[in-house]
C-alpha cells in the first residue's frame, strides 16, 4: 500500500477541487465516527480517502475500466453507468494504491448502494460520505447526522430509505443490492 501522503497526492490530481474537497470532508467526518465505534483509524482513513477515487474519470472510460477489470456490468450499472465508480473504485485502490485490505476495499465497493450485512467499517464510510460537513443541505440529512453517533443501524436506515425515496422521485433505477441493505436492517429487528 502506498504511504497515506503519497496516496493523497495521487488522489488530489485524479479529482476536481470540489470532488477532493468532498473527500477530506469524508475523511474527518469517518475518522471521528471510527473514534466512536472503535475501528481502526488506518483503515477508516484510506477507505475514506479513497472512497470517491474513481469518481471523476469519464463515463466512457469507466465503462471500459468496468469490462478490462471484469466488474459484472448487471442492467442498472449500464443504465447509470455513474453508479459504476464504487465498484471500480475499489478496483482502482487494489491496483493504482496498491490496497490489498479487502475490508478497506469493501468499504470503498460497497459505499454508495450499500448491501446486507455490512461492516461497521462500510457503514462508517457509507454514512460519512452521507453527512460530511461540504454537503449541501437536503431532506433527511440532520436526522441522520443525530442517529449517526449512537445507532449506526437507525442512520443507515433513514439514508437508505432517503436514497430510495429520492431515486423514485427522479425516475432513476434502484439498485438491489441497496433494497437488500435496507432489507436486512429491517429483518434484524423482527
Ligand atoms: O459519490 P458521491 O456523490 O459522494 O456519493 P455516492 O457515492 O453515495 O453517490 C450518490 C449518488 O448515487 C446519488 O446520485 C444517488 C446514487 N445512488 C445511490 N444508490 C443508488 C443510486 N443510483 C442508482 N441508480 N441506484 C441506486 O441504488
Ligand atoms: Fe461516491
Ligand atoms: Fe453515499
Ligand atoms: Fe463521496
Amino acid at each position: 500500500m502506498l504511504e497515506f501522503k503519497d496516496m493523497q497526492e495521487k488522489l488530489q490530481s485524479a479529482l476536481s477541487p470540489k470532488r477532493f474537497i468532498h473527500t477530506l470532508g469524508v475523511v474527518e467526518t469517518a475518522l471521528q465516527l471510527g473514534h466512536i465505534y472503535n475501528i481502526d483509524e488506518e483503515k477508516v482513513k484510506v477507505s475514506a480517502l479513497l472512497h470517491d477515487c474513481a469518481k471523476d474519470i469519464p463515463n466512457t472510460l469507466k465503462l471500459r475500466l468496468c469490462k478490462e477489470y471484469h466488474i459484472p456490468l448487471d442492467e442498472i450499472l449500464l443504465q447509470d453507468i455513474e453508479l459504476s465508480h464504487s465498484f471500480l473504485g475499489a478496483e482502482i485502490a487494489k491496483r493504482d494504491y496498491r490496497v490489498k485490505d479487502e475490508e478497506i476495499l469493501n468499504a470503498i465497493r460497497y459505499h454508495t448502494t450499500g448491501r446486507a450485512h455490512m461492516s461497521v467499517l462500510e457503514k462508517i464510510i457509507y454514512l460519512a460520505d452521507y453527512i460530511e460537513p461540504n454537503r449541501t443541505s437536503f431532506k433527511g440529512l440532520e436526522e441522520v447526522r443525530q442517529y449517526v453517533t449512537h445507532d449506526l443501524d437507525r442512520a443507515m436506515e433513514t439514508a437508505l430509505k432517503n436514497t430510495i425515496e429520492y431515486l423514485a422521485k427522479n425516475d432513476r433505477v434502484i439498485h438491489p443490492l441497496t433494497i437488500e441493505a435496507l432489507e436486512f436492517i429491517h429483518s434484524k429487528k423482527e
